[in-house]
């Protein structure tokens, strides 16, 4: 008999379904898309973070890891699928929950009197009641009668490119639609989770993992407009930032090309979406972030004529992964090549280019794109760029959103 079934295989699903697996415990993965049920019945992964490849073999090969395109009777169901937003005709950024609406509603065949249903996507506040009312309103059009299911939301916080590592030993924050709810959940996670589970309600567990994205992204959104400031008044804002955080009380994180990822540029507009007239700061760090890889453009724009040859060093999101999404490099990078740019790309975690960019861009080596370019953009301080110096560069421009080539 199946103990966890859990909804959505990708980056907190896989490897959440796999480390309850190798705790010997009877999992079902579900996904929607055939492809992923497949790659990981084979013991494969679709995608790349430190270490999933052995954990997710390891727990397929013990079989106690099952991937199926629908889920099945379990005793605890954990819903891991995306929450995005989408953009309404009048701009607003509007929370999309129909992937946890077609996970909830999905369960309603399968579910069994007791059983809990944890939702761990990150969520706005009142989903995991939502979650209820699907679950009981394809219970009621099946006619099917199952009393004391159990709700909970118990948010993810682990950082992609060490997921592993921070799904073991973070803090964990467990928020029940009653109190024994919240004792499931939290006996649940401490199967796995060596750090502290803290239980609090439904409504509190949702805001507060969107109050810490919101918080990194206001600080990342101060950085972000202190290196446009900078530029204004020509001032190196690395080595204003490297002063100013020798205060005791001053920790300010550093600049870059603009803020990506699936969760930071996302999870604050959940919030901003829920109190619009109170998220007055939110929404400003958002718009700040927003803006900066237009500013990087600028900073381009003025030192390369069109068509000349820009090497863009980095890609991905952020540093030493090879996630594309909402990705601000990538985002530059598309919009030289649309500009007329010769964009000679270089990043080291992909082996091929995204579709935006095929046939519009070169994907080089480091020493290549170097060669063969007369603007340098850094745009992700990847651990293979740490070598370079200024030096190396020939005299040619350099635009260095990260402030790692000295
Ligand atoms: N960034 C900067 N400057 C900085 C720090 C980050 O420009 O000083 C940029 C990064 O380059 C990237 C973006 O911000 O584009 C986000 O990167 P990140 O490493 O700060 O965070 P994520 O999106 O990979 O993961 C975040 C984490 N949240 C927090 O640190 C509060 C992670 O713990 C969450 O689990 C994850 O979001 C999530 O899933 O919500």
């Amino acid at each position: 008999m199946t103990s966890i079934c859990v909804l959505g295989l990708g980056y907190i699903g896989l490897p959440t379904a796999s480390i309850f697996a190798t705790k010997g415990r009877a999992v079902l993965g579900v996904d929607v898309v055939p492809a992923v049920v497949e790659t990981i019945n084979r013991g494969r992964i679709h995608i790349q973070e430190p270490d999933l490849d052995v954990l997710v073999r390891a727990a397929v090969q013990s079989g106690n890891l099952h991937a199926a395109g629908l889920p099945g009777p379990a005793e605890t169901f954990i819903i891991a699928v995306p929450t995005p937003f989408v953009v309404a005709a009048d701009g607003a950024r509007r929370p999309d929950l129909g992937f946890v609406e077609a996970a909830a509603r999905s369960l309603a065949p399968v579910v069994a009197a007791g059983n809990l249903i944890v939702l761990e996507s990150t969520s706005p506040v009142g989903t995991t009641e939502k979650v209820k009312a699907w679950v009981e309103a394809e219970l009621a059009r099946l006619g099917r009668v199952v009393p004391g299911l159990l709700y909970a939301h118990c948010p993810e916080r682990i950082l992609p490119g060490q997921m592993l590592k921070e799904l073991i030993a973070n803090d964990r924050i467990v928020g029940g639609l009653t109190p024994e709810a919240s004792a499931r959940a939290k006996a649940l996670y401490e199967t796995f989770c060596t750090a502290q589970i803290f239980v609090t309600d439904a409504r509190t567990a949702e805001l507060a993992k969107l109050t810490e994205n919101a918080f990194r992204d206001v600080n990342i959104a101060f950085a972000n407009e202190l290196s446009m400031i900078c530029d204004k008044l020509g001032v190196d804002v690395w080595e204003l930032i490297r002063l100013a955080n020798r205060h005791p009380r001053v920790k300010i994180l550093q600049p870059g090309p603009g803020v990506g990822g699936h969760c930071i540029a996302v999870d604050p507009w959940f919030i901003v979406d829920a109190a619009p007239a109170e998220s007055r700061l939110l929404r400003t760090a958002r718009e700040v972030n927003d803006a900066k890889p237009a500013h990087v453009l600028a900073r381009i724009r003025a030192q390369a004529p069109r068509g000349a040859a820009i090497a863009c060093l980095g890609l991905s999101f952020k540093a030493n992964v090879d996630d594309l999404r909402e990705s601000p490099a990538l985002a530059i990078a598309t919009q030289l090549a649309a500009e007329g740019y010769r964009v000679l790309a270089v990043e080291p975690n992909i082996r091929a280019l995204p579709l935006g960019l095929v046939g519009r861009a070169e994907l080089l080596d480091l020493p290549t794109a170097l060669a063969r370019a007369e603007l340098v953009a850094l745009l992700v301080d990847h651990r293979a760029f740490a070598a370079l110096r200024r030096a190396d560069l020939g005299g040619k421009p350099l635009v260095d959103t990260r402030g790692m080539i000295t």
